[in-house]
């Protein structure tokens, strides 16, 4: 069932099948499920949620969807996203974690899930760092979003493909991929895009909502965070304080996304965001790190090495204050590797 190890495209397709198989026939014996992803939750998190909640739906399945996080203004509109809730059910048959490398990345605790005691649990992941923790695994590290694993999932199931699956599998994979533009995306990513658009995913609508339908808050937490950024060495780095963030009338998700304005300068291999975390005080300064790659080094490992996770272009973690400790640190690790990539 796992096929992130695997050597040849014909061995990576014949594991995706064999996934694809099990999962159907799992699906098709269960009537009551669960579906959630990693907390502050992104297009393809959302978006794959809500297309796998259409498809489960339109096999006559009984579906809930759980975030921990609210769901950010952008993705409001996808079809299906105001039923999703913050409390898990209560012993759903079967529980389907995405784009998560372990129960904690959800947002919810080891204990919640217990407490929701799902009969079975299935894990479907395409993050480099992606573990067997659950009891049926699909991992393909390979694949541009989970979105276009539960594409081909949907299509082998023979359900039709509908208008709300179409809008939200779309959604998943134009985010996952940068707007198609990261290595991941390939031929048949535009080959799914193509069917997608046929079965009434509306590209332009979709575009306008998610990159054309941004806060004031965000444009000016940009603003703010420019303010700090250097750049040294093929490496840029940034960061907003709390105190940044009130000037700008910016909350958490108007942050996403800055990291990709610093890897997108031209020189710039690799990129560091950093913005403080409000729970903690003083004392204990921590911030979330948002870091990107032009894919000459493996941000997935640095982010490892601090206790978090992702793909080898982008990743993320957490880690401890003072800011001057916590950027020392993930600097002096990137520029290790940048060096040895060069030398
Ligand atoms: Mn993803």
């Amino acid at each position: 069932m796992m096929a992130a190890g695997a050597t040849s495209m014909t061995e990576l397709e014949s594991a995706n099948g064999d996934a694809i198989a099990a999962l159907l026939t799992l699906l098709r014996m269960r009537q009551t499920f669960l579906i959630t992803s990693h907390a502050r939750p992104d297009g393809d998190a959302l978006g794959s949620a809500l297309g796998l909640m259409h498809l489960l739906e339109g096999m006559g399945k009984q579906v809930t969807v759980a975030f921990e996080d609210p769901i950010p203004a952008i993705y409001q509109w996808l079809p299906g996203a105001l039923r999703i809730q913050r409390n898990l059910p209560s012993a759903p048959e079967v529980a389907i974690v995405l784009e998560c490398d372990c129960i904690e990345r959800t947002g919810y605790s080891q204990a919640d899930f217990k407490r929701m005691a799902p009969g079975i649990m299935v894990n479907v992941d395409h993050h480099l760092s992606g573990r067997s923790y659950a009891e049926v695994n699909w991992i393909d590290a390979s694949a541009c979003a989970v979105g276009a694993m539960l594409y081909d999932l949907a299509v082998a199931s023979g359900e039709p493909m509908t208008e709300y699956m179409a809008t939200c599998l779309y959604t998943a994979v134009l985010t996952d991929t940068g707007g198609f533009t990261y290595p991941s995306t390939n031929a048949s990513t535009f080959a799914l895009a193509e069917h997608l658009l046929r079965r009434g995913a509306d590209s332009s609508a979709i575009a306008r909502q998610v990159y054309f339908s941004n806060t004031v808050g965000k444009i000016r937490a940009l603003g703010e965070a420019l303010t700090t950024m250097r750049i040294e060495d093929g490496m840029a780095w940034a960061w907003i304080t709390e105190e940044q963030m009130d000037r700008a009338g910016a909350v958490v998700e108007d942050c996403e996304g800055i990291v990709n304005t610093l890897i997108g300068i031209g020189d710039v291999q690799a990129a560091v965001f950093l913005r403080e975390l409000p729970e903690c005080g003083e004392a204990t300064r921590r911030f979330r790190l948002s870091l990107r790659s032009k894919g000459g080094i493996d941000v997935a490992e640095v982010a490892g090495r601090f206790g978090g996770g992702g793909h080898r272009t982008a990743s993320g973690c957490t880690v401890e204050g003072p800011l001057e400790r916590a950027i020392a640190a993930v600097t002096a690790d990137v520029r290790t590797m940048l060096q040895r990539l060069n030398a």
